[in-house]
């Protein structure tokens, strides 16, 4: 019972295992092998950074660029799969060290919005229109290393510049309030989309909201979403799990608050996500201790999860619910939660 639902996920979640404290444990899959894990695993979409799409971009010029992301487009399709987004991975490369669109050097930053213009560039060749910003560097890791005002006014710059770009494009901001910086710029949805009223097309800019963001915000994930969604701006989600205020986990979906995961499943179910068009998005990763041969189950838990989610949410006993609500006996709405959640 899929429902409507549509899933996706990107290349970076299925993985090596390397963290901050040891090596790889696991080998490399190249990307063509990925793509093949995909349909089998029950996801229809591929979620790109723009070099998953053309790898080694810097040294490509716009013209080739182009020329790669379109040869990627025949690739997923063979496999029967679209793309869903691409996003500029302005972190990695030197000049993004300090930020790209809040970087206080003016040439990191110039180099920031050209990058995101190929950005837009290989979306466009990969035929979608969504370009989504996880702002990770653009940030403080010392408040007085930035005047934050000017900051912010760079970021919408950069924003509007984008849409200017191309008229098309959509941008979904994918707020987290830290890692790898101390604080972010943009920390959760609610910056999100105070930014985009401001932007020149505030049509054109909502959010992505990831669960373990959300959470490490401090923040309930599905009250996140329902903001958004309340205002038709949810463009898309990254649903996985997070163990409280440590670093981002990106458990598998349900894994670490199984009643936090209904209430995502339920509040995408109230606002009829599947009638957006928008995917479902699982940004998960297998544990470092997970061997090799079964090191994308994380995908297909985290997928099964979410439907046996809606299973509960479209079984929900609305009625008693009613009734309790009615009664403002919450203590009894409680129960009848936690005994539907649990089963008989
Ligand atoms: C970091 C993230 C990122 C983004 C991805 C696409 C590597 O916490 O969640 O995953 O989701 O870059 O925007
Ligand atoms: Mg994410």
């Amino acid at each position: 019972m899929a429902g409507d639902y549509r899933f996706s996920f990107g290349p970076w979640n299925i993985h090596e295992g390397a963290d901050p404290f040891g090596p790889t444990v696991r080998p490399s899959i190249s990307f063509a092998r990925k793509l093949k894990m995909y349909k089998k695993l029950g996801f229809d979409a591929v979620q790109f950074h723009d070099d998953d799409a053309v790898p080694d971009m810097e040294k490509l010029t716009p013209a080739k660029i182009r020329k790669e992301a379109a040869a990627m487009k025949k690739m997923i399709a063979s496999e029967g799969l679209v793309a869903e987004f691409v996003a500029p991975r302005l972190w990695e490369h030197p000049q993004g060290i300090d930020g790209g669109f809040t970087a206080n050097d003016p040439a990191c930053r110039k180099w920031a919005n050209e990058r995101a213009k190929r950005c837009i560039d290989i979306a466009n060749a990969l035929d979608t229109r969504l370009i989504v910003l996880w702002l990770a560097r653009e940030g403080t890791y010392i408040r007085e290393s930035k005047n934050a005002i000017e900051a912010y006014r760079w970021l919408l710059e950069s924003i509007n510049a984008m849409l200017e770009y191309d008229d098309k494009i959509e941008i979904a901001i994918e707020p987290k309030p830290n890692e790898p910086t101390d604080m972010a710029y943009v920390p959760t949805i609610g910056h999100a989309l105070a930014m985009a009223q401001h932007s020149v097309d505030p049509k054109r800019v909502g959010g992505l909201i990831e669960t373990a963001h959300a959470l490490l915000a401090g923040l309930d994930p599905s009250d996140e979403m329902a903001f958004a969604l309340s205002m038709g701006k949810l463009f898309s989600v990254h649903l996985n799990d997070q163990n409280g205020l440590k670093f981002d986990q990106d458990k598998s979906f349900g894994a670490a608050n199984l009643r936090g995961a209904f209430n995502q499943v339920r509040v995408l179910e109230l606002a009829d996500y599947p009638s957006t068009g928008r995917f479902v998005g699982l940004d998960v990763k297998a544990m470092r201790t997970q061997k090799a041969d079964v090191a994308h189950k994380h995908l297909a838990n985290s997928r099964a999860v979410f439907l046996r989610l809606l299973e509960k949410v479209r079984t929900f006993p609305n009625e008693i619910a009613q009734d309790c609500i009615a009664a403002r006996d919450y203590e009894a709405l409680e129960m009848l939660v936690l005994e539907h959640l649990m089963g008989s």
